[in-house]
Parts: structure tokens; sequence; C-alpha cells
């Protein structure tokens, strides 16, 4: 495969791959009738959050590290989070704020405020909807609901399309997309018509390793085994972003749940899974009843996120720069368990094998990892070993790849 052959993403999926973090918010219905898809037949008068504030989730994703927030405008159970035009099922039907309230709006002007990028879900199967049973009429109300999403709350760093519901389900992806290109040009366009970014294919938070971002296909949902049909203009590259939720398989807040959050140790296995092969990690912490994240899902998310701060603090040595071996020379003997790898992605992804070594000080060598993909990022923890330097050796190539970091760090864990 010649240089000129190969993918390379574009400056937009270059800044969404450099953001790594992203919060997501399953907020709406369901939240207060304590179901995972309600069916549509709920009361608007059953959204009554007591407290709700917008700035209280923006400020947790914020401490918490997260760059980026998607916000479910509307799940499958068809309630709409805004004032839309479109259909009566939707915040302004509720007593909520007298009926004159939109959670978009101020989950957008919240991020803009606190400089979190904002994003939205907007699911296509729609169980309130009676237009669903009509494709035509379905496709027109979507694109409606979607072009005021897509105008009326600023810049909008991704927009995410969930195929679950939707198996064996045609939408106009053309006209879709057409729309999120000319309202949102800048924004990621999750998984489905002409993507830009793609589903990792679990719900877990872990991304298989190596995980190309080169891609033709990914699977539709957690429902189906089949794999997306995506239309032909989809770029070559199609980085992938990992979802999970913090309270695991709950996407909406219940009741007495909180036993169920992920641990730190977990948290930290999904980051060196995900965000540490080179993806996306978009974490959801759910808002509760009352409109508010909770405490006990805000410090895990927080906690987690201060020991990957804490470990990835300060690199003992960093070098960079083109070509098949790079090495980290310490001038004295030095204890490293982390060694983070990125390659300069913009010209694509070079690297397909490579190697690190430690040399020790009496000049053999130990080796530490054998590794395919570089991409984005690639961290790699192992027992702490004491070295006189460390060896990158990229094994397999195309063209002359280009190390935008190597990095190596002691956190002084037990990676055994
Ligand atoms: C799934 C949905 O069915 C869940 O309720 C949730 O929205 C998740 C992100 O996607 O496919």
């Amino acid at each position: 495969m010649s240089k000129e052959g190969i993918a390379k993403p574009t400056a937009d999926q270059l800044a969404w791959q450099d953001l790594e973090l992203g919060m997501f918010c399953h907020f709406g219905m369901n939240t207060f009738t304590g179901k995972e898809w309600g069916d549509g037949g709920e009361s608007p008068q059953a959204f009554a959050p007591s407290q709700f504030d917008a700035r209280q989730w923006v400020r947790v994703a914020k401490r918490a590290g997260f760059r980026y927030l998607i916000l479910t405008a509307k799940h499958h159970d068809g309630f709409c989070l805004w004032p839309t035009k479109t259909t009566d099922h939707s915040v302004a039907s509720s007593s909520w704020r007298n009926g004159k309230g939109d959670v978009v709006g101020e989950v957008a002007e919240a991020c803009r405020e606190e400089g979190i990028l904002f994003g939205l879900y907007l699911s296509p199967w729609d169980r309130h909807e009676p237009k669903y049973a009509d494709k035509a009429a379905y496709d027109d109300l979507y694109a409606e609901q979607l072009t005021e999403l897509l105008t009326s709350y600023g810049p909008l760093v991704e927009v995410w399309f969930d195929g679950a519901g939707s198996e064996g389900r045609e939408y106009d992806w053309r006209r879709i997309i057409g729309l999120v290109e000319k309202y949102q040009p800048h924004a990621m366009r999750f998984n489905m018509g002409v993507p830009t970014i793609r589903w990792v294919g679990n719900e877990d938070g872990i991304a298989p390793y190596p995980c190309w971002n080169r891609a033709e296909s990914a699977r539709a949902s957690m429902f189906t085994p089949d794999m997306l049909t995506w239309l032909p203009e989809t770029p070559l590259w199609v980085p992938a972003e990992c979802d999970v939720p913090i309270r695991p398989k709950s996407w909406f807040w219940r009741e007495g749940e909180e036993s169920i959050i992920f641990s730190r140790e977990e948290l930290l296995h999904i980051y060196y899974s995900s965000v540490g092969h080179g993806c996306n990690l978009l974490m959801n912490l759910a808002p509760d009843n009352r409109g508010l994240i909770p405490d006990a899902d805000a410090d895990a998310a927080i906690g987690f996120l201060d020991e990957v701060r804490r470990r990835f603090a300060k690199p003992l040595a960093t070098v960079s720069g083109e070509g098949q071996l790079h090495e980290i020379q310490f001038a004295k003997e030095t204890a490293v368990d982390h060694i983070v790898l990125m390659e300069r992605i913009e010209h694509g992804e070079l690297v397909r094998s490579y190697t690190l070594e430690a040399v020790l000080e009496d000049g053999s060598l130990s080796m530490l990892v054998e590794g395919s993909a570089i991409g984005h990022k690639k961290i790699d923890r192992f027992p702490a070993v004491k070295a006189a330097a460390l060896r990158l050796r990229i094994t397999d190539c195309v063209g002359n790849p280009d190390l935008r970091e190597m990095s190596a760090y002691f956190a002084g864990i037990d990676n055994n």
C-alpha cells in the first residue's frame, strides 16, 4: 500500500480524537418512570425534575475532565427535551417551568459558559410518534426535529444516531446527513448514514486491540449481529467511540442503584481499554429525578480521572519525530511502568507493529511490549522496570512513521 493510498482524518476528526473524553447524559421520561426504554405512552406530566440545574451537570463534567457532553434530546420513548414544533410530546406539555422550559437550551448554554463542547442524541426509533408507521411522514418529522436541534443550540461537536430499535428500518440518511453537513459541518456523525465516527461495538467502554481507525462497517446495535451498510460517501477514516454507563447497563438514573457504580479499578480498566487503545471514551452519568447528577456518580468519575491525571501528570522523558527507531535515554537508571505512544495521525496510521524494550544498566535488553497499532494513542503498562534507556522499534509500517510522542512514566502502581 502506498502512503498516498492510506486513509487520513479530516481536521475535524483530528480535533475530535484529541478530545478523548466525553460525558453522555441520558435524561428524559425514563428518569421519572424507572424504565430503560419507555413505550411512548407516558404522560408529559411525569417529567417533573424538582431541582433541575444544567450548570451542575456541566461543572461535574468539567471537574472530572470530560471535554464534551452529549445529551439525549429524544430517546426511544419520543419525549422531546426541547419545545419542538413537531409534536406536543415534549417539555412544553409538562408542568416543569410551567411548560416554558428547554432542557436542551439550558444544557447548551451551561456548556458554552464552562467551555465544554456540546453534542446531541436524537433517537431515530420513536415509540410515541404515530407517524413512525409511515416511513415518508416520519422521515419528514425527523428531518424537522433534527433541523430544530441543528439550528437553535449553537455549534455541536457530535450528533449521535442510535441504531437501537431501528434494526432493519430504513431512514432517509442522505437527507439526514445533508442537514448535518449544511447546519453543523464540523460535527461528528455517529455510526449511521455517512458517519465520521463509529461505534466500538459494545456498551462496556472496551475497545479491542488493535482498534484501527480505518473501517468499512460497524455493528448496527446491541440487538443484532448485523453490520451497518454505510453510504458510499463514508470516509475510510472512521475512528471509534466507546460508550459506557458508569452504572453498568443502566443508561438512565434509577433509584437505589448507587451500589452498582463501577469501582475505581474498573473505571481505570475502561480508560486503559478505550483511550489507551486510541479511541474516545463517552461515559454516561445520568442526572436523577431532581435533575442533578448524583454525588456518587460524580465522585466516581472525578475520582478515577484524578487518578488518571496523577499517573500521567509528568513524563519522566519524552521523544518524538520521524523514523522507525526511537530511544529515551535516562541520565541514570530509572523506574518506569507506563509508556504512552502517539502517532501524528494527520499523516494516517502508519505503524503496523512495534516492540518496546528496556535497555538495562548492564546493556542487556528486556522486552516490555510487542504491539501492533499506535494510532492516536496507545498506553502500555507493565511491571515496573529499572531502565537505563527505552527503545521503540517500529517493526512494520507503511511509509515513514511520524511519532507525535513517546513518553515514559512511573505511576508506582502494581501492574503485575
Ligand atoms: C442503546 C439504547 O437502547 C440505550 O437505551 C442507550 O441509549 C444506549 C446509548 O444505546 O442502544
